[in-house]
């Protein structure tokens, strides 16, 4: 028996040690820049995605001080992200996990300075912190985290979101899929990868993520419901009682598509189940 509440818990202290330990080795001369990157990465966060890149990668026979570079990527970027969507020139947003944004707490142009350098950061970490994986395991690892960060992922749904334009249901699932379910997808398919897993558990696995990553985002829309920008919210389309049917149906299918992994495969069927009942 698996507690998910322990299990998040220890695997949150690790990441959080980890960055921690590594962020004096890329501190930038610039003190007010550096303040500002390390605000952002422990302003809180539920470390959701570097814990879905270690589990998926434990699940295959990794080990965790082997996957968490990668997975500490994945924060950074996720962590840019969330900084330059709170920028006036996107949300503009006063407040992020319960904490003042970036640019509110310091200036805009050094919340935008930080951001930038999250994202190069991201992949400095994975070129200067992996020399026990083969070259090409690697280059496959940051086209992964490239290519779901970039203009057909993350960037490009955040490109769509901000047309703020009234979309009908498939819309709404490219945009989402780009902007939240990518990262997500690459986080499971990451840990696989560097796990040099077979092509069926790489797809078996990729089903999960992708369904986890659509249910990720319908729960954080009911979570947002009295935010202002309804617009691309899946509460647009769906009722709130559909979209809690839509996130069940999406949470078991995606434990469904598991099964050929067996009882190993337990920790990500419980962290779907979790993360899907999420009240924050
Ligand atoms: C600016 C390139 C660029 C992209 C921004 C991810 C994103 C695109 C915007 C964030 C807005 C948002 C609330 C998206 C919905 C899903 C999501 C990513 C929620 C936040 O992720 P959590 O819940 O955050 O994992 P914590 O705070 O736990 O790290």
């Amino acid at each position: 028996m698996i507690n998910i509440e322990d299990y998040l818990k220890t695997k949150k202290g690790i990441v959080e040690n980890y960055i921690n330990n590594i962020l004096p080795v890329y501190n930038s001369p610039c003190d007010k820049l550096s303040q500002a990157v390390e605000y952002s990465l422990f302003s809180g966060g539920k470390r959701f995605r570097p814990i879905l890149c270690i589990a998926t990668g434990e699940v295959l026979g990794g080990k965790e001080e082997k996957l968490l570079p990668v997975a500490c990527a994945l924060e950074f970027i996720h962590n840019y992200s969330l900084l330059h969507d709170d920028l006036p020139c996107m949300d503009n947003d006063d407040y992020r996990r319960g904490q003042p944004t970036c640019h509110k707490k310091f200036d805009e142009s050094t919340a935008l300075l930080a951001g930038d350098g999250l994202l190069t950061l991201a992949f400095e970490i994975i070129a200067h912190n992996n020399s026990c994986f083969a070259p090409d395991v690697l280059l496959k690892v940051i086209w992964e985290l490239a290519s779901a960060s970039g203009v057909r992922g993350m960037v490009g749904g955040q490109a769509f979101d901000l047309l703020m334009k009234q979309r009908n249901l498939s819309e709404l699932l490219m945009l989402h899929k780009m902007k939240t379910g990518a990262l997500i997808r690459a986080s499971v398919r990451a840990g696989a990868l560097l796990c040099n897993t077979t092509e069926e558990n790489l797809s078996i696995l990729t089903a999960y993520s992708e369904n986890l990553g659509l249910a990720f985002q319908i729960v954080d829309d009911v979570l947002d419901k009295d935010k202002d920008n309804e617009i691309n919210s899946f509460l647009s389309v769906y009722s709130a009682g559909e979209a809690k049917e839509k996130v069940y149906d999406l949470t078991n299918e995606a434990i469904e598509y598991l099964k050929p992994l067996g009882d190993r495969a337990l920790i990500l069927k419980e962290i779907a189940r979790y993360f899907c009942k999420r009240s924050y």
